[in-house]
């Protein structure tokens, strides 16, 4: 194993003891009851912000949805700004797992998967969700995707399929229906091998796509390589489709880690993806046929 991927591995398996040992916490996590029902407090809130602000409405656009503007803007001119000893952190709830599948070594990711206020959209105003690898017994074994409430930690749902547990998932919304997908390493459990595969954000299985990937503990990365309005996913050395389909295989070498980053390096509005020292143009181009960009 290179020096590179062991020094990796160790430093998951620290993580991994310090998570274990933290989901053996007893869980405050509950479902709201009838008679405190945050949906319907959610609904009142949301009512009385659309009579009551109808300015910010006119100047801000809907504020349950994304507006592209704003995801960069700058906070308003004189805004307070808290200071360092600001933030004092108190545990909202916590989770323990379910059974003997109790401990996290992959980082929870949040969006918003459910239609918690039932006005038929899912948007910036429902509770956002977490997606949670969870696994028991040994070091990387068999891990499970559960998705949790993010206001009280109860469960939402979880996916049958086993996945690796020490696969980082992503998070995004691969078939632009405007809803995230939830994009895993799912586990052949004949050859043990990991696939990447989709499931739709109520859970149900989409697709999976197996392309000889060996790595249980690299993350699949998300972005429109070539910026055609396509979401790509790039996983190991291998460039995917938003259905499944291997598009083009990088000649990644062994000493570079298997989950990259994706940027526009050389502002062509396209991405370049970025193996510990090495970056390739989403074409592929970068160490066959010219050099390196
Ligand atoms: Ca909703
Ligand atoms: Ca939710
Ligand atoms: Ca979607
Ligand atoms: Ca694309």
């Amino acid at each position: 194993m290179p020096v590179s991927r062991l020094i990796s591995t160790l430093a998951i398996a620290a993580l991994a003891l310090v998570l274990g040992a933290a989901g053996c916490a007893e869980s405050t996590a509950v479902p709201p009851d009838d008679d405190d029902d945050g949906e319907s407090d959610s609904d009142s809130d949301s009512d009385s912000d659309a009579d009551t602000d109808t300015s910010s409405d006119t100047d801000m656009g809907d504020p349950c949805k994304v507006d592209g503007d704003d995801m960069d803007a700058d906070a308003p001119d004189g805004a307070d700004v808290a200071p360092p000893d600001s933030f004092e952190p108190d545990v909202q709830w916590d989770w323990p797992g379910d059974g003997d599948l109790n401990q996290i070594i992959a980082t929870p990711i949040v969006a918003n998967l459910t239609d918690d206020d039932d006005n038929g959209e899912i948007d910036l105003c429902d509770i956002p969700d977490i997606v949670v690898i969870v696994y028991g017994g040994f070091l990387g074994g068999a891990g499970y995707i559960y998705v949790l409430d993010g206001e009280y930690g109860y469960e939402h749902y979880s996916i049958p399929e086993q996945v690796s547990s020490m696969g980082y998932p992503a998070l995004g919304d691969i078939d632009f229906d405007g809803i995230p997908e939830i994009v895993a390493l799912k586990m052949n459990t004949s050859t043990n091998m990991p696939m990447v595969a989709v499931w739709e954000n109520d859970g149900t299985f989409k697709w999976e796509a197996d392309h000889g990937f060996t790595i249980t503990w690299a993350a699949p990365v998300l972005g429109d390589l070539d910026n055609d309005g396509d979401v790509e996913i790039v996983h190991e050395d291998s460039i995917i489709d938003h259905e499944g389909g291997l598009v083009l295989e990088l000649p990644v070498g062994t000493n570079a880690s298997p989950t990259p980053t994706l940027a526009d390096l050389d502002a062509d509005n396209d991405l370049e993806i970025i193996y510990g020292p090495f970056a390739y143009h989403h074409d592929g181009c970068g160490s066959l046929d010219c050099s390196p960009h």
